[in-house]
């Protein structure tokens, strides 16, 4: 009700505010009528109004819903806890009554260091490891390379790099709560945990005795910090203390009144002191309306209050000398110069300058209102909740403006929120898959700059592969295998049968390639075109030609992470050649010939990646149907793993489709068959996105029904196999956010649809998804595009240039009588095999109504 009531108010304000705030920011921005004191008021006036239509406490702007979801009880595991995170810092409230734990995350924290990890001696066995593979002794080349063809050192410490040099993403800590009632025996009604995606707002509220408790928690986009709100309706009702831990590395001490935490992680090398990274945190609490304020060594308590301010600052020393010192300090004492509702309205608009670009209503259900753990036991049993699909949507796009921005880091396995030293795989940055999967919606949602951390990440890698293409492969250009983490590990991993892969660079330049595409920012272009061409230059002498097939192969490598028998029954992993290498060398050669013709550069290094993608052996159906995943017809040892490698052509890459290899999209609709819609989180993801390009949109639909299946059982808590937590974060299982984003690009490739140049409104609806919009999705080009449809059918779709330029649409099958126009204006254009072409400048905008 209250939802409704701030949405009537906060609307009514902005029909009547709207159009005096538009007169008011062309004069404050444009300025040629008045005078430049008068344009600094009006900005300043501007600035206020508008902080105020954002601050108060409104919906979805076009959809005029609030996107959010609740528990009605604390959480009990940490996967039913709430995400918060402002890129760098994260909290994850459990909403306890008598006690609340609050995990704390910062994005840097990690342990290891810097190290040398390349293997001198690795490459004088490279030309044996070849001769045995291309004699077809392939188990042979597998044995001799896992003695000599690995990292220097433990490598990841099998994912347990917590205390090895490799290192391991960390819990930075955790903040306790500990609550007192003025009676306890009162009982507890109308509890309420809810994560606001619209405003990145954790609450709980309830009522004990006759006392309304109200708790707000943010990490704070505008501030840097964490904040806290905690409010009882009635005087002196408020009575807690407050308290920090790690289970390792780090002290408590109190500093004035600001509880201090302190540490640092071991660097993986000297094992008796602690030489890695520092971090810190301090804890302030305000009490804006009184209350007594108390301290120990280890703690700080409240007593008779009714309102507390709790800020959290916390840092480390990755980014910043000064992370662990000044810097904690100055987010504090900027903070405290505020007020609760300066904080939070601060906090909100900042966020929902990314957060509202995109809608998406799919319809209204009747489990709208239920609590998200039985919302999701509902759809495990009957898909009717075409609302649900949305939340998850926004849920992944909320997750990815919460773990990066630019200047930062991109967001890890977990994207910023662990609550364990030994992260599961280390937290780290795998690369055969997952980091770049995290990525997927980041430019059709809509978040094109939060693209950015990956892509800088990717340059910072080049000196290192660099270093690891000459000592493995004594190759020129750069290279990395599956491993990443924060201190530029590039080597082979430990173990050859995953560690192997070595396209993970080439794959990484198809995000780079992939900025370009949607933004067609030139000067982007030119700044990433050297990492492109190391990449391609590394492959230039790396390819080696099969002395069998005659073709160009990657050798020694894997199909991630797959392994085939042999005909004597050998169990092996490494092959040379595989048909994801293939595809992807054809896409990065492709991408880079394209960036040095854009850039007008290197035509003659442009033709010798064009002759070595011809020699590259083409994407190929087997005896079965089905698409090769090795350049032999292997028999794989798990035919339902859970990596699609071979698929990679059909999505992220742009090699098959129904359009215009329909032999080779009916024989990866084969292959997906044989694989299997079950598996681990990821790779549901994943599938969606693969059906969504074979434009199957109700199979699409299923995987999206599979990975939303809740994994906990909700009286054990026991896990059980790939789908959903309570909290919506994806499990692998162990959670892993990868699945979150591929699920929420997935849903994105469901509904719009440009990689082969031709924009495609609805090519994988659903039959569940009958009625609905969305706005503000992205496509190559620089378009931006919203879409109207009823029972199934496009009524109306919108196209607006970003950047100018001339636009390909495909047309639906009902758009005999449609109408067309160009910034409201009439306009009819030829239709060339259901197309349209249409010239925009920028800012112009295109409607097709249908
Ligand atoms: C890839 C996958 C695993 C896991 C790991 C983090 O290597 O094969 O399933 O997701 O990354």
């Amino acid at each position: 009700m209250a939802i409704i009531n701030d949405y009537v108010i906060c609307k009514a304000f902005r029909v009547i505010l709207q159009p005096g705030l538009q007169w008011i920011a062309s004069s404050a921005f444009d300025g040629k009528t008045i005078t430049r004191n008068n344009r600094m008021n009006m900005k300043g006036l501007y600035l206020i109004l508008l902080s105020f239509l954002f601050g108060c406490n409104l919906p979805d702007m076009q959809t005029g819903k609030e996107v959010s979801y609740y528990f009605d009880q604390p959480a009990q595991i940490w996967e039913e806890t709430l995400p918060l995170g402002n890129d760098r810092i994260g909290m994850m409230p459990d909403g306890g009554i008598e006690r609340e734990n609050v995990v704390l995350n910062e994005i840097s924290l990690w342990s290891g260091s810097k190290q040398d990890t390349d293997n001198p001696y690795a490459y004088y066995s490279l030309a044996n490891i070849r001769r045995l593979l291309f004699e077809g002794r392939n188990d042979e080349a597998q044995d001799l390379m896992y003695k000599t063809f690995v990292c220097k050192g433990t490598g990841s410490n099998l994912g347990d790099g917590a205390n090895a040099p490799y290192g391991s993403y960390q819990l930075f800590g955790n903040l306790v709560l500990r609550y007192t009632y003025p009676n306890e025996s009162d009982s507890i009604a109308e509890y309420r945990r809810r994560l606001n995606l619209s405003e990145a707002i954790a609450s709980v509220s309830f009522k004990r005795g006759n006392v309304n408790y109200q708790r707000e928690m943010f990490t704070s986009f505008s501030g840097d910090l964490g904040v806290i709100h905690l409010v009882a309706d009635a005087d002196r009702a408020l009575n807690f203390s407050l308290g920090m831990n790690r289970p390792e590395h780090a002290t408590i001490s109190l500093d004035g009144k600001d509880l201090l935490m302190r540490g640092q992680l071991p660097d993986g090398v000297d094992t008796l002191e602690m030489k890695g990274m520092r971090f810190a945190s301090r804890v302030r609490i305000v009490l804006p309306k009184g209350g007594d304020l108390t301290a120990t060594d280890s703690s700080l308590s409240v007593r008779s209050a009714s309102e507390a301010i709790i800020l959290v600052s916390l840092g480390t020393d990755y980014f910043d000398k000064d992370g662990v010192g000044q810097s904690l300090e100055k987010y504090l004492s900027q903070a405290e110069s505020k007020d609760f509702s300066t904080l939070r309205r601060e906090h909100t608009l900042a966020y929902r300058s990314l957060f509202d670009r995109v809608s998406l209503d799919l319809g209204k259900g009747e489990r709208d209102h239920l609590p998200i753990h039985e919302r999701l036991a509902a759809f495990a049993q009957d898909k009717n909740d075409p609302g649900l699909a949305a939340l998850y949507f926004q849920f992944g796009r909320y997750l990815l403006i919460s773990s990066t921005r630019q200047g930062l880091l991109p967001p890890n396995l977990q994207g910023l929120w662990c609550n364990t030293i030994h992260t599961p795989w280390n937290g780290d940055y795998h690369l055969n898959i997952n980091l770049q999967m995290n990525h997927w919606p980041a430019e059709v949602t809509n978040l094109s700059e939060l693209h950015l951390p990956l892509i800088e990440w990717t340059k910072q890698q080049v000196p290192s592969g660099e270093r690891t293409a000459k000592a493995f492969y004594n190759a020129r250009g750069w290279v990395t295998h599956i491993l990443g983490n924060v201190w530029e590990f590039t080597a082979p991993g430990e173990h050859p049968s995953w560690g192997a892969t070595n396209t993970s660079a080439a794959w990484l330049c198809e995000h780079l390639y992939t900025h370009y595409q949607y933004t067609l920012d030139k000067a982007y272009l030119r700044d990433v075109y050297p990492t492109m061409k190391g990449a391609a230059q590394f492959f230039v002498d790396m390819l080696v030609q099969d002395p069998r097939t005659k073709y160009l192969v990657t050798a020694p490598t894997t199909s991630p992470e797959n392994a085939y028998k042999m005909p004597n029954g050998s169990v092996v992993s490494i092959c040379a050649g595989s048909t994801m290498d293939n595809q992807i060398l054809r896409e990065l050669f492709t991408n880079t010939i394209e960036a040095a013709g854009i850039l007008g550069v290197d035509s003659v290094f442009a033709a010798e990646l064009a002759a070595k993608r011809d020699r590259l052996m083409p994407t190929t159906i087997g005896k079965d149907g089905r698409i090769m995943e090795w350049l032999e017809p292997y028999e794989e040892v798990e035919p339902t793993h859970r990596h699609v490698s071979h698929l990679y052509g059909l999505y992220p890459g742009n090699e098959i489709s129904i359009e215009h290899t329909p032999e080779l999209a009916e024989a990866a609709r084969k292959s997906l068959e044989v694989r299997g819609d079950q598996s681990t989180g990821w790779s549901m993801a994943w599938k969606i996105n693969f059906w969504a390009r074979l434009q199957d949109g109700d199979h699409a639909y299923k995987l999206l029904g599979d990975l939303l299946r809740p994994c906990v059982d909700e009286h054990t808590k026991e896990v059980k196999g790939g789908g959903s937590y309570p909290n919506l974060f994806c499990a692998h299982p162990p959670f892993q956010i990868d699945g979150n984003f591929g699920g929420t690009a997935g849903i994105a490739e469901m509904l719009i649809q440009s990689q082969s140049g031709l924009i495609e409104f609805l090519p994988a609806l659903p039959s569940a998804w009958k009625n609905g919009s969305f706005s503000g999705l992205k496509v190559r080009n620089g378009g931006e595009v919203s879409a109207k449809w009823t029972e199934g059918l496009l009524t109306e779709a919108r196209l607006k240039a970003i950047v100018p330029g001339s636009f390909l649409i495909k047309l639906p099958a009902n758009s005999a009588n449609m109408s067309l126009k160009k910034n409201q204006k009439p306009v009819s254009l030829p239709v060339v095999d259901g197309k349209v072409t249409v010239d925009l400048l920028q800012g112009e905008e295109f409607v097709l109504q249908f």
